[in-house]
């Protein structure tokens, strides 16, 4: 296991290299160049400087998240085929720096949604919430608006303004698309891309649909333990593999974590490991790593048990201590720390899995 932290670039995080390299054990951070639009062709020279960043702090640079797949190839429209070639085109140039692992989604339009950016708790921390009955009396461009205004005008990843600029026409275009047809526009893209990732050694860990159920009627893809066996089989291969968020799968109570965990862990390249707290059978807020409805030390012994040798991340936290008060992490930084992506819950998180890790594996070796 190897633990990592988001970060995502140096303007656009409010938490310095420096203080991720200080928390115990993580060995490098996962992140993105988030300005360059899905489809475009990420630059030798940018993937250059964003990994000697990384580099400089003393922490490694080797997993991407994400790359994004361009709605076209999602749509199944004309373009896809020149998109998917500057998709390959940026494997390979993200394989000249050593990069082994790229996490992606592939939901339509939209990327993760929660009716809550920054919900109270009783104990005055702040934390994102999913309410059902909330998503289903709101629109997209109405989500999008709470968003921007909650977010204070920090881009989230999922949510970028030229992914907004053409929501509606964007859902539009999605009205009779069926689930089978969805299916097929993926397997598509995995048919031309994970030859290519088997060549650069670069490990594809799709995302699951966040939350696991329909929003706006928009088709699902990857949500439960069939969904997966599905999209894996689609493309064959140790390349074509799995990110495992435990808080996106977690979200729907019929999803066993653990059991998913034990039973793909050959195809997990990348763990997302968080904790929710339902507060119905639909909705839940995002609690503490350790305590919430979550089995995360069932999760993270599942994953030991059966050898998984791939990346961690700590994934959101809730905002304490007054992060989420306007007081920035680095004084020097005017970035306000992003919802979900605080440095001091996750820090927590990391102990609390580096502590559950050590407790389900040193006991095993034989000295
Ligand atoms: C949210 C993240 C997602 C994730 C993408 C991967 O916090 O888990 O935005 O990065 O779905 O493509």
């Amino acid at each position: 296991m190897k633990m990592t932290f988001r970060w995502f670039g140096e303007h656009d995080d409010a938490v310095p290299l420096r203080y991720i390299a200080q928390i115990p054990n993580i060995s490098g951070v996962v992140t993105s160049l988030l300005d360059i639009p899905a489809g475009d062709v990420w630059s030798i020279a940018r993937i250059r400087h964003m990994r000697d960043t990384v580099r400089s702090a003393g922490l490694t640079c080797e997993v991407i998240e994400s790359v994004n797949v361009h709605e076209s190839i999602k749509l199944g429209a004309p373009e896809r085929d020149e998109k998917i070639e500057n998709y390959i085109k940026t494997l390979r140039n993200l394989h000249e720096f050593g990069i082994k692992a790229v996490c992606y989604n592939f939901m339509p339009v939209l990327d993760w949604v929660r009716s809550h950016l920054y919900f109270d708790l009783p104990d005055g921390s702040k934390t994102m919430m999913f309410s059902r009955d909330f998503i289903e009396n709101t629109t997209p461009e109405l989500l999008a608006a709470r968003y921007a205004e909650d977010s204070g005008g920090v881009a989230l990843p999922g949510w970028e303004p030229e992914r907004l600029l053409y929501i509606t026409d964007t859902i539009a275009r999605y009205a009779d698309m069926t689930d089978a047809q969805y299916v097929a526009n993926a397997e598509y893209f995995l048919d031309a891309v994970i030859p290519y990732a088997e060549r650069y050694d670069i490990k594809m860990a799709i995302h699951p649909d966040d939350p696991p159920t329909k929003i706006f009627g928009l088709p699902r893809l990857v949500n439960d333990a069939d969904s997966i066996a599905r999209f894996l089989a689609l493309h064959d291969s140790p390349y074509n593999g799995l990110t495992l968020c435990t808080g996106s799968l977690g979200a729907n109570p019929q999803n066993d974590v653990a059991a998913i965990a034990a039973r793909f862990t050959d195809r997990i390249h990348f763990a997302h490991i968080r904790n929710l707290q339902f507060v119905s059978d639909t909705d839940f807020y995002e609690s503490s790593h350790q305590s919430g409805s979550l089995n995360i030390y069932g999760i993270v012994r599942a994953l030991a048990d059966n050898g998984f040798d791939g990346y961690v991340r700590p994934d959101h936290g809730r905002m304490i201590w007054g992060e989420a008060d306007g007081m920035a992490v680095s004084p020097m930084s005017r970035t306000a720390a992003r919802p979900g992506y605080g440095l001091y819950d996750r820090a927590l998180g990391a102990a609390y899995l580096n502590g559950l890790w050590d407790a389900v594996t040193r006991g095993r070796v034989v000295n």
